[in-house]
């Protein structure tokens, strides 16, 4: 049987008291491997590994060496390839295509593109008069925050944890990170690549496990952590903001969504439903950004329904391998239930289904997978659970609107502000309505197309702070101020 090991210090190790938690694959519910769960002493060897790096071998590189190492990385996940997609798509039961078009390329580009960043980040100066009437320089210098925790959901688990890995390197600084206990596999993996690599021991480490009593908490609570950048839940980001105040911690959140789409009678109809296919159904609707409320002006409301429905029929349920298949299960059997249950509340609130609801009937073989169909409701309260709450299943509810002050009012009242799209061939009303709306980030005509640059996060609770390209910059490094006085 596999045995999944943490990465403390370069090396592969077991966890507390030999302690072991199930790896599962959710296609079929199969047992794929064992996790060596990390205790308290694990967590605070793999601080205190990064911290030796960080005022060690790591510390001392160059900035010309660590952008090479980190293109080093970048292409030794590349070297990798297929291993990571096998590992990512074991985990999470994601169809072939999309690790191998999204997760795993996303992984490499994450160190790729954030070395590129830092080469080129400019700096800041002011020359200033004192009081006696000299002069002053003022420059900043960048430096590291220190030893950061990356903490991780499953749904795109190599994609996001590179996100914040690839930067805070990128930066100077070292990471212990924690996996989503649902998808312990690519994280482990780049351990090997990191050492195939030549990358100093106890830059990178990783600690399996859970959150509360768990590898989680021991991380977030540690001393020793500068900073904490998390993606998941928005409570579990409250329980982090909790912890983190204690040690008056930095703090990255990246956190749920209820994200709207707002389709214009004047939209491009193909545009729109190749837009609203991935954005309400890819990676099985487990995407932060997807959308999960659609609008539609009322002229084109019947036509838009008809169309999605026949989007959400032609998807085909089935093994990540089969190139067939464009619909993977949900994570896991609790994960399902929970979708599950507000499919439940969908039919007890009155929603009319315009298909789905339920459980597929798959191949025995599959039976014991975390199956679900894809599924549109029309005809819920804006105000009902299913319309308000985050789901991250592959379901919408559409509702219909007049005026565009009507739609901007409708999609801006729920507690989150991730992300929205837009669709019309109004241009005016594309940055019109994009300007209105309360979210961290807005697609007109498109979704999900991302220029790592950019700033990326949320607003409402939907996250705090923003990463991407110099924002990540700013997040993952200290400024400190030099100010020289210059004497005649
Ligand atoms: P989750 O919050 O349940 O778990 C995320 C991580 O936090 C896991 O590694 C988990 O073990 C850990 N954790 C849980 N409790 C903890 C605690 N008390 N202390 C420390 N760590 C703890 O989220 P999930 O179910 O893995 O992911 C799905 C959620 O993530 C959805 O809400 C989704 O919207 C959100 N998400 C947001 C973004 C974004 O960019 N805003 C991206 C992806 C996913
Ligand atoms: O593309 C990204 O950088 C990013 N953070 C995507 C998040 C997707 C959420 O599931």
């Amino acid at each position: 049987m596999k045995q999944i090991l943490n990465f403390v210090n370069g090396e592969f190790v077991a966890g507390r008291a030999d302690k072991l938690f199930r790896n599962i694959n959710p296609v079929d519910g199969s047992l794929i491997g064992m996790v060596a769960e990390a205790g308290r002493t694990e967590v605070y060897a793999a601080v205190a590994a990064a911290r030796a790096a960080l005022n060690g071998p790591w510390g001392k590189l160059s900035l010309a060496q660590r952008v090479d190492l980190l293109y080093g990385v970048a292409n030794g996940i590349n070297k990798r390839f297929e291993d990571f997609v096998d590992a990512e798509i074991a985990d999470t039961g994601k169809p072939r295509h999309l690790a191998s078009h999204l997760d795993i390329p996303r992984g490499a580009a994450n160190f790729k593109i954030f070395a590129d960043v830092v080469k080129n980040v400019p700096n800041e100066f002011f020359e200033m008069t004192t009081p006696d009437n000299k002069t002053a320089l003022n420059y900043a210098l960048r430096r590291p925050k220190g030893v950061v925790a990356v903490i991780c959901p499953w749904n795109l688990p190599l994609l996001l944890m590179t996100w914040k890995v690839g930067p805070a390197l990128a930066c100077g600084n070292t990471v212990v990170v924690k996996p989503s206990e649902e998808t312990p596999s690519t994280a482990t993996l780049l351990g090997e690549v990191m050492n195939e690599v030549g990358m100093p021991a106890g830059v990178y480490n990783v600690v399996h496990g859970f959150g509360p009593d768990s590898a989680g908490e021991f991380l977030t609570t540690h001393p020793g952590i500068n900073a904490i950048t998390f993606t998941g839940e928005t409570r579990t980001g409250a329980a982090i903001l909790k912890a983190a105040s204690d040690g008056i911690k930095a703090t990255s959140m990246e956190l749920g969504g209820k994200n709207p789409a707002i389709v214009f009678a004047d939209a491009n109809l193909e545009a729109v439903m190749a837009g609203l296919k991935r954005s309400v159904f890819e990676n099985s609707g487990q995407v932060c950004l997807g959308t999960e409320r659609v609008y539609v002006e009322r002229s084109v409301f019947d036509e838009v329904v008809r169309r999605l429905k026949l989007v959400a029929e032609e998807l085909k349920p089935g093994l990540p391998n089969d190139h067939h298949t464009t619909l993977g299960p949900l994570i896991s059997q609790e994960h399902r239930d929970k979708v599950l249950s507000f499919y439940r509340q969908a039919k007890e609130q009155g929603a009319t289904i315009v298909t789905g609801g339920g459980i597929p009937t798959m191949p025995s073989d599959l039976a014991g997978g975390y199956w679900i169909e894809p599924t549109i409701w029309t005809g819920l309260p804006e105000t009902s659970s299913v319309v308000q709450q985050e789901i991250f299943g592959p379901c919408c509810h559409v509702a219909a609107f007049d005026t565009e002050e009507e739609a901007i009012n409708m999609a801006n009242a729920t507690p989150y502000g991730l992300a929205a799209s837009v669709y019309t061939n109004d241009i005016n009303r594309g940055h019109r309505v994009a300007a209105r709306l309360e979210v961290g980030l807005c697609w007109v005509n498109s979704w999900f197309l991302r220029d790592l640059r950019t700033p990326f996060g949320g607003s409402k609770m939907s996250g705090i702070g923003r990463e991407g390209g110099v924002h990540s910059l700013e997040f993952y490094t200290e400024l400190r101020n030099v100010c020289v006085k210059l004497f005649d």
